[in-house]
């Protein structure tokens, strides 16, 4: 087993803006809180640089209000990046934003021109291929357009569904080694991870399988005790970040960097 699939040396972050309180949201379940955002964002780069990663990050965009989700902006892999068609209006302009910061890492960078759209949180990568759910906000034209592009790196790309009534495919599930998923019960349910050891977050917590495996750690958000124990009795070295205010907008902790090692 490898660990080519949660070893990173680099990530990129993007500060929030003000503008973060009319970001996107399915409910509104009250409005985030820009203060205790920064500080739980603060931690977040935090325990990322603690890893030993180059941490960069970007300054806020405030014409782009959910610009923080940086992870919707881009696929990341060791042979090249490739900038993303977010699905949602508001969010298009945000991915050539992220095009220069990728250019200045990576000797290749290739872009999904449309007409179709795909979201990073809706692709999962994992040692042996690309999984992509269709989610409202990736269809089955961007996963085409993906598929094109990456298939020269030797990538294959397999589409799957996002649950219905859940924003990204990554929302319910996360890589935890080179054969280790955390998941929803409903997601796994789809039997889209045949062939992978699958653990489950508990009852009634399943806003915690939006986890990142970064090197020696899974962060995950706070305020999941026993979806916690399930990883650490599984050995995992878990770090509980606070993301109450980026989930009142379904961001979590997948949602608010691009991990990656570049020309690696
Ligand atoms: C949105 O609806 O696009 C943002 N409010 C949340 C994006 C979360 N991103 C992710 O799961 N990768």
């Amino acid at each position: 087993m490898s660990d080519r699939s949660f070893r990173f040396t680099h990530a990129i972050t993007r500060a929030p803006a003000p503008s973060v309180t009319r970001g996107l949201r399915a409910v509104d379940t009250g409005t985030p809180n820009l203060a205790l955002m920064q500080r739980h964002h603060a931690d977040y780069v935090a325990a990322l640089k603690a890893t030993g990663a180059t941490v960069i990050e970007l300054p806020a965009l405030p014409d782009y209000p959910d610009a923080l989700f940086v992870e919707d902006t881009a696929l990341c892999l060791r042979e090249g990046a490739v900038v993303m068609r977010p699905g949602a209006p508001t969010r298009l302009g945000e991915a050539a934003e992220m095009a220069p910061t990728l250019r200045a890492l990576y000797e290749t960078v290739v872009t999904i021109e449309g007409p179709g759209t795909i979201e990073g949180g809706d692709i999962l990568t994992t040692e042996r291929e690309i999984l992509v759910g269709r989610s409202a906000r990736t269809d089955a034209a961007g996963i085409a357009e993906l598929t094109r592009l990456v298939a020269p790196w030797g990538y294959n790309v397999r589409e799957v569904i996002t649950p219905p009534g859940v924003l990204h495919f990554k929302t319910d599930c996360s890589l935890l080694d080179a054969e280790t998923i955390l998941s929803t019960r409903r997601l796994a349910a789809s039997g889209c991870f045949e062939g992978y050891r699958v653990l489950h977050v508990a009852e009634g917590e399943e806003a915690a399988a939006n986890t990142i495996r970064f090197n020696d750690v899974v962060l995950m958000p706070a305020g999941f005790p026993k979806t916690a124990e399930v990883l650490r009795a599984a050995g995992y070295d878990v770090r509980e970040i606070g993301n109450s205010e980026c989930a009142k907008l379904d961001g979590g902790m997948s949602c608010l960097s691009l991990r990656f090692t570049p020309n690696g």
